[in-house]
């Protein structure tokens, strides 16, 4: 069976940009600071707190198993969702400054996408005003626009890993999982998408490295420029140097047919 591809669906923390370490930590700390709270997330600590994904879960996962429960706020439960907005508000102003860019190729892809009629959307964890505040501040306010489906944040109750994001998404575009490829950047990623039955292609970053990969169409270190080719640490790239439409195609194709 040779099912066309029709669409690319993207993660956003991880896999559109670098936004953890230096950009949802530093958010989670600031808000921290606000409320007078002496949590402090430094960089390890983060990396072990990214196994649960959304922000008040990760919240609540670090006062169950990294904090004495005698010395917990009283207030926990109500205060947890006031430092997420603090959070994003801070994740937002820091987005706006232009701080944190696109991983490399993902502009080109993007574009190339785009020319060539591939649908795109977003299936990601993260809050739904830090993906627009992304969009906003790297490729242009217009850019929302070329995503169909923005799926994020609590629009499905059980995040990732669970497949409903990808499921969400799936269904509102009225398209089978065959005919999509999805975007991801964690453990937690593809276990989401492969739950969804999607085909993955996996760009690691520094926390995500180590994670386990099996099932994925390839695993690279990024997805490439010209003049910036990815290293391909799983997988076969047929000879190419960085990511564009023909190779997520062939990976596509290849990958169905297995
Ligand atoms: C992203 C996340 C998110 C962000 C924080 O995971 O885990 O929780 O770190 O977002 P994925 P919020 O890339 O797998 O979707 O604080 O807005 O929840
Ligand atoms: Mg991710």
């Amino acid at each position: 069976m040779n099912t066309q591809l029709k669409a690319f669906l993207f993660d956003v923390d991880g896999t559109l940009s670098d936004t953890e370490r230096d950009g949802h930590r530093v958010a989670f700390n600031h808000a921290f600071e606000e409320y007078g709270i002496n949590w402090h997330w430094d960089v390890d600590t983060y990396g072990e707190l990214l196994a649960v994904t959304g922000g008040k879960e990760r919240m609540q996962y670090y006062a169950d198993k990294f904090l004495d429960k005698n010395n917990l706020p009283d207030n926990l439960e109500s205060l947890i969702p006031e430092l997420h907005q603090a959070k994003t508000r801070h994740y937002t102003e820091l987005l706006s400054t232009g701080a944190i860019p696109l991983r490399p190729g993902v502009e080109r892809l993007i574009n190339e996408a785009r020319q060539r009629g591939f649908r795109l959307a977003i299936a990601t964890t993260t809050t739904p005003e830090n993906v627009t505040a992304l969009l906003t501040h790297t490729l242009g306010a217009q850019s929302i626009d070329w995503f169909e489906v923005i799926a994020a944040g609590d629009i499905v109750p059980a995040k990732k890993p669970a497949p409903d994001i990808y499921d969400y998404a799936l269904k509102t575009m009225k398209l089978s999982a065959d005919e999509c490829i999805a975007f991801e950047d964690s453990a937690n990623g593809i276990k989401s998408t492969s739950d969804a039955n999607l085909q993955t292609i996996i760009t690691v970053n520094d926390y995500t490295r180590e994670h386990d990969f099996s099932g994925a169409c390839i695993v690279l270190d990024q997805m490439g420029e010209i003049d910036q080719p990815f290293n391909v640490i799983a997988g076969d790239a047929y000879g190419a140097t960085y990511l564009d439409c023909d190779l997520v195609v062939k990976l596509h194709q290849q990958s169905i047919a297995s």
